[in-house]
């Protein structure tokens, strides 16, 4: 069986980073080792959070995991609780990195334009210095944006799609994925893998929806391990996230913070089975 270990925060509540990863991977059928930067109460869009950093652990977890001779086929990482941690992270991947581990980096950073809580100009440049490690990075537009040093806009054309790809894919990763993308009444992706140019979307749902793009990151991530061809996988990704924005804009009783993406989780085996 593959195993990935995902370095993100643990939010008790929120539908968003390793509460959202851990289920999707295992769902997958991949072993999901998952390694928290911080346990936050809730995500950081409610007016208030608790969140308790996990800095000083981080190169414990990794001297043990090291001392077990633990290898993983994908390292994966998502929201990050510090600048600080960024360098910690960057001596995980160098450290647990085989010729044939694939490094997944989201650089979570903001949505719809506007930054996190706590994301700063420094934040970003650190976070440019972490994509260069990666094999594929998957910003949102406004995360795209904040790493280019552009200002934003929602609604790039395809030219332009094209020209922010291939100018991210310069900060080191080979491929580059965008998400988020509006054409329309649809929402999507356009990627670039060092060769070709494409872009996939589903239908959008007139919701708020948060957490999307760490589902979409680890059904992404999940299907290229299970084999899928990088196209795909895309589909697979644009496709689950669609269904599980769905399932959401269906319940009255749908919680403000996340998606209904649990709902979904048999259309998602039944992609990974196409
Ligand atoms: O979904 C991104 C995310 C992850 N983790 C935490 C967050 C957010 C977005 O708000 O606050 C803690």
């Amino acid at each position: 069986m593959k195993r990935i270990a995902t370095i993100q925060d643990f939010s008790c509540v929120g539908k968003c980073s390793l509460t959202v990863a851990l289920p999707i991977i295992s769902a997958s059928g991949i072993e999901c080792c998952g390694i928290p930067t911080a346990v936050l109460s809730n995500h950081t869009g409610f007016p208030s959070f608790y969140s308790h950093d996990l800095t000083e652990d981080i190169p414990r977890i990794c001297g043990q995991l090291s001392a077990h001779k633990i290898s993983f086929d994908a390292i994966s990482t998502g929201y990050i609780a510090g600048i600080s941690q960024i360098s910690l992270i960057e001596k995980f991947i160098r450290e647990f990195r085989s010729e044939s581990t694939l490094v997944f980096i989201d650089p979570v950073m903001g949505d719809y334009g506007r930054l996190y809580s706590q994301i700063t100009e420094r934040y970003a440049e650190k976070m440019r210095g972490l994509c260069a490690h990666a094999d594929i990075i998957s910003p949102n537009l406004t995360e795209a944006y904040m790493l280019l040093g552009k200002t934003y806009r929602d609604d790039p054309d395809s030219v332009e799609l094209r020209d922010m790809l291939k100018e991210l894919s310069e900060l080191g990763a080979k491929t580059v994925v965008i998400t988020g993308i509006l054409r329309g009444g649809d929402i999507g992706c356009a990627a670039f893998d060092g060769n070709d140019f494409c872009e996939v979307y589903g239908e959008r749902q007139d919701v708020f929806c948060s957490g999307t793009g760490d589902i979409f990151a680890s059904v992404l991530l999940s299907a290229i391990l299970r084999g899928k061809g990088f196209e795909k996988a895309l589909e697979i990704a644009v496709g689950f996230t669609a269904e599980a924005a769905r399932f959401t804009a269906a319940d009255p009783d749908r919680p403000f913070y996340g998606v209904n993406f649990e709902q979904a989780i048999p259309y998602l085996i039944k992609l990974l089975e196409s």
